[in-house]
């Protein structure tokens, strides 16, 4: 018997977990705790100890499939390259489009953005960032200079107070919350915002239960206050940052006040006045997700949270700072990588002359790359593929499954269906692959090299571990093969995942001093790491901001989202999120025995009077769609508010939530309850 332990790194959520794979016999038969890891310290949640589970699926992936008389049907590698590479030399540049995967590495998601640039000539690449976290990286980089959380995981338990808002770290980001509970049993105070006492709420010292799409009103009346009591920090302000005067004066109004704030968002005046004393004091960290940013004013959100740690100067130390929990995996890697509409690699903009020439030069494609433009994301891909005002024709889609997770289901099916030609490529059947005309089979996690990058901009490395099923590929692999095909082998002539990795560092100042010798330590490295013998970066922003003048900027934040106006008719205001048991489409944990069914949540005193109870049938109706489901009664939610989880697509949840805000959905919809007899 041949027994092995290799180590690599967690594929489910941002947090970036390390564990050994245990093999036997090149199969892999479970995981083993890596107590060297900083991040989780041999610790697991059940998605993590599960991880290796699908690896040897039945339902993975073995070959290449062709569509042929409308049925997908087996084909040899070589004839599903040809087919792709004489489709997409037949269309323009504005016809072909790309979606890359947080799923995969980041040398697979660099090679994406290299080929959709050089090969195809275009900037329609996006991923599914703009379909969770689209507004974590943009307004932080306003305030900061970096699209990024500013310190570390293992910091956080440094914190003399933490701040958590819009995020159920214990249920989406378990190791994130051990952190936060760690803290609190050195004596911090943990202080939890949410319109549910979820269970992260209800190990807070306070918890802040306010209503849904309030956060602007809540987080500036807290800073209202905090000038009130004189506890801004007023050094820090001065030497560190610009605008203050302004935002001052805004904060200052009156309809801010302790008073005004309670009656707006449900929290009484007292307990904005403790959480204002307390993370005023030096050593408070704040944490956020998707709470804050899936809202029609996510941007205004994250830029009062950056407000609050800049007027108290909780910012630069272990310790201090803002946090966004990011969702899946390689979600900050993808972002990193460029396969997006608007960079290059570590947010290099495409429409920068010095930039574009940059890439051109380095490339060395003989009749150049896709010009300094930005392309379409992935909502305007879809949207143009619907009105036929765009150009769009051929889409490549990397470990993406967009007719579940897209806003509206139907709109991306109605969407895909304008293809002339669609290429998925994924390690499963997917419900996008039913629109397929060739679907390539790619290697998981643990059969291949490669790093991604965590929500603490720790870059990490998995080790191939095992074989890949049948004649599964790299995804990076994959890419190449039809690159050369079309005719570009030399710019895609890498050997392995660390000659690529060389590639990107050469190219992305932030990654420049990383590389896999590096990255043989069990801490990985954070970026920015400018140069071999740079450390890295566990805090950010030390001693300047990553801005022009190196300072950092308040941006007072007034517009709130609007929540759909609740009436006699429809008096409840109806949100969506998470739950601990199943994984955004669930597509692969429903099929558990974790699979619980579809519920509403519904406060106790407005289920008493309608004479509902838990495991009683309802139906929650909205002004243009109704869906029926288990009633839960709770003390969780506020009265007037109900709750579904957004895991069960067949209920529509989304038909029911959209058009109001972005995402699955928070923030809320006016809606009413009936009982089904
Ligand atoms: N109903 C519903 N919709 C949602 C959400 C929800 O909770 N419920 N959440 C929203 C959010 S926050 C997000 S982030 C998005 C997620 O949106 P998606 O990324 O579209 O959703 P996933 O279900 O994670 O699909 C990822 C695909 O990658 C494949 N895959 C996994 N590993 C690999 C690999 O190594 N290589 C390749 N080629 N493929 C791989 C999987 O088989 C799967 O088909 O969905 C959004 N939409
Ligand atoms: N178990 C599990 N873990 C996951 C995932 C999964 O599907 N299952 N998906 C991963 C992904 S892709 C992502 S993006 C992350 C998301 O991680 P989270 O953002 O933590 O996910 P949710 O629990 O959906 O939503 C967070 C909180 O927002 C609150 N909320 C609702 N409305 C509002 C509002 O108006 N304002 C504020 N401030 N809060 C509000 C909800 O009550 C909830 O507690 O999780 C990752 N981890
Ligand atoms: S917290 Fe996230 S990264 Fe860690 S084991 Fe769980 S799913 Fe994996
Ligand atoms: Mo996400």
């Amino acid at each position: 018997m041949n027994l092995k332990y290799v180590p690599t790194t967690c594929p489910y959520c941002g947090t970036g977990c390390s564990f050994f794979l245990v093999v036997r016999d090149d199969r892999i038969v479970g995981v083993a705790p890596k107590t060297r890891s900083p991040v989780n310290e041999g610790k697991l949640c059940p998605r993590g100890m599960a991880a290796w589970e699908f690896v040897a699926s039945p339902e993975r992936l073995t070959q290449p499939l062709i569509r042929k008389n409308g049925e997908l049907v087996p084909a040899t590698w070589s004839e599903a390259i040809t087919l792709i590479a004489e489709k997409f030399r037949q269309y323009q540049p504005s016809e072909c489009c790309v979606l890359s995967s947080p799923r995969t590495s980041n040398e697979d998601n660099y090679v994406m953005m290299k080929f959709a640039r050089g090969v195809l000539k275009t900037n329609h690449i996006d991923h599914c960032e703009r379909l969770c976290h689209a507004s974590i990286v943009d307004p932080l980089a306003d305030s900061f200079g970096y699209p990024a959380m500013t310190g570390s995981i293992p910091d956080l338990a440094k914190a003399k107070c933490i701040f958590v808002i819009g995020s159920n770290a214990f249920a989406q980001h378990p190791l994130v919350g051990r952190k936060i509970i760690e803290a609190q049993r050195s004596g911090a105070t943990y202080i939890c915002a949410d319109p549910r006492k979820t269970f992260t709420g209800s190990q807070a010292d306070l918890h802040l239960q306010f209503h849904a799409g309030t956060d602007i009103m809540l987080l500036n009346g807290i800073m209202h206050e905090i000038l009130i009591q004189k506890r801004e920090n007023t050094e820090f302000i001065a030497a560190r940052t610009k605008g203050f005067d302004e935002f001052r004066e805004k904060i200052l109004q009156p309809e801010y006040s302790a008073n005004t704030v309670a009656e707006a968002t449900g929290v009484s005046a007292e307990d904005i006045r403790t959480a204002a004393e307390l993370m005023a004091a030096p050593g408070c960290s704040i944490i956020y997700s998707s709470g804050i940013t899936k809202q029609g004013s996510s941007a205004e959100n994250i830029h009062s949270l950056a407000n609050l740690q800049l007027l108290t100067g909780n910012i630069g130390r272990p310790g201090t700072g803002v946090h966004p929990l990011r969702g899946q995996n390689n979600i900050q890697g993808a972002c990193d990588m460029g396969a997006q509409p608007f960079y290059f690699t570590g947010y290099q903009r495409v429409d920068d002359a010095a930039v574009h020439k940059k890439f051109e030069t380095a490339w060395n494609f003989s009749d150049g790359i896709a010009p300094a433009k930005i392309g379409y994301e992935i909502t305007e891909m879809m949207e143009s593929l619907i009105s036929g005002e765009g150009e769009l024709k051929a889409m490549y889609i990397m470990g993406e499954n967009p007719v579940l997770s897209d806003l509206d289901i139907n709109h991306a099916k109605a969407a895909l269906e304008q293809l002339e030609f669609l290429v998925v490529q994924d390690i499963f059947l997917n419900e996008t692959a039913g629109f397929a005309d060739v679907v390539l089979p790619a290697v998981c996690f643990a059969e291949r090299d490669g790093t991604q990058t965590n929500t603490e901009r720790r870059v990490q490395r998995w080790h191939k571990a095992c074989e890949p099923p049948g004649e599964a590929k790299a995804d990076w692999e994959i890419i190449a093969s039809i690159a050369s095909a079309i005719g570009y082998q030399n710019q895609f002539a890498w050997k392995s995942y660390a000659e690529i990795f060389d590639e990107i560092a050469s190219l992305t100042p932030s990654y420049a001093g990383i590389s896999y010798d590096r990255l043989a330590s069990p801490d990985g490295v954070q970026w920015p790491c400018p140069s071999m013998n740079h450390p890295g970066t566990p805090t950010l922003y030390t001693e300047n901001f990553a801005t022009d003048d190196g300072l950092a900027v308040f941006l007072p934040a007034e517009r709130q989202t609007e929540n759909e106006k609740t009436d006699q008719e429809y008096p409840f205001l109806f949100t969506t999120g998470r739950c601990i048991f199943h994984w955004d489409t669930g597509s692969m944990t429903r099929k558990s025995s974790a699979n619980t069914g579809n519920w509403l949540e519904i406060n106790a005193a407005d289920a008493k009077r309608l004479e509902i109870v838990t495991g009683d049938a309802v139906r929650l109706i909205t002004r243009d769609a109704e869906i029926s489901a288990t009633a839960r009664i709770t003390e969780e939610i506020l009265p007037g508010t109900l709750f579904m989880p957004s895991h069960y697509v067949e209920f529509t949840t989304k038909e029911l939530v959209q058009n109001t805000m972005p995402g699955t959905g928070c923030g809320g919809r006016s809606a009413k309850i009936e009982k089904i007899i």
